[in-house]
């Protein structure tokens, strides 16, 4: 079956007040998520291999795999969307209580834990991505990774929070400031109810 892309958990306009404006979902969602969805449907296609699997299977599969690159690059920004467009909520930036009790336990303070993931975000050059993750050893940490990879495909963790940091995320709503939009994402945009759902299910 054919990959599709996801309904956004929100209208298109429904981020503009809190810094992502109707044209950024409209293009980010409608022209770069679908246009992930539909190379990695044309891989599926050619590829026998590729078949009836996951789009999760499909990531491990070609992870690091010579030849499988684009396979990888377009599978995990599919899978690396569905996650983020969860991400993000019209009603986000506010961290309820289990959550921000494991975040001061493994960060310091909520503070502490935002500094901390600005710093990643800033720190990834070029396109890519930052995850909050829950680490095999229990602890939370933050993460990043280039391009199309994400901490399904490394193994790093399960992932509890991503943001995007290809441009196409932010340069209308922020031009080069990519400082400014993680931080509005963090304390306007992050849906940490999300993030604390799946911390409780992991
Ligand atoms: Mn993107």
């Amino acid at each position: 079956m054919a990959f599709t892309l996801p309904t956004l958990p929100y209208s298109h306009n429904a981020l503009a007040a809190r810094g992502m404006c109707q044209d950024t979902l409209e293009f980010h969602h409608g022209k770069h998520h679908q246009a992930y969805v539909t190379a990695l449907n044309g891989f599926v296609a050619g590829n026998p291999d590729l078949q009836d699997k996951s789009v999760e299977e499909i990531v491990l599969q070609s992870h690091g795999r010579p030849g499988m690159e684009p396979v990888f690059n377009n599978a995990g920004q599919h899978w690396n969307h569905i996650l983020f467009w969860q991400c993000l909520s019209p009603a986000g930036g506010t961290v309820p209580d289990r959550l921000g009790a494991r975040i001061a336990e493994d960060f310091g303070s909520i503070e502490a834990f935002k500094d901390a993931f600005k710093a990643a975000s800033i720190a990834q050059f070029g396109s890519g991505w930052s995850w909050l993750v829950l680490g095999a050893d229990g602890r939370l940490r933050i993460t990043r990774s280039p391009n199309g990879s994400n901490p399904l495909a490394t193994g790093e963790g399960t992932a509890l929070l991503g943001l995007d940091l290809w441009e196409h995320s932010y340069y209308l709503d922020f031009r080069n400031r990519r400082p400014d939009y993680v931080q509005n994402f963090l304390d306007r945009l992050a849906n940490y109810e999300l993030a604390e759902a799946r911390l409780l299910a992991a």
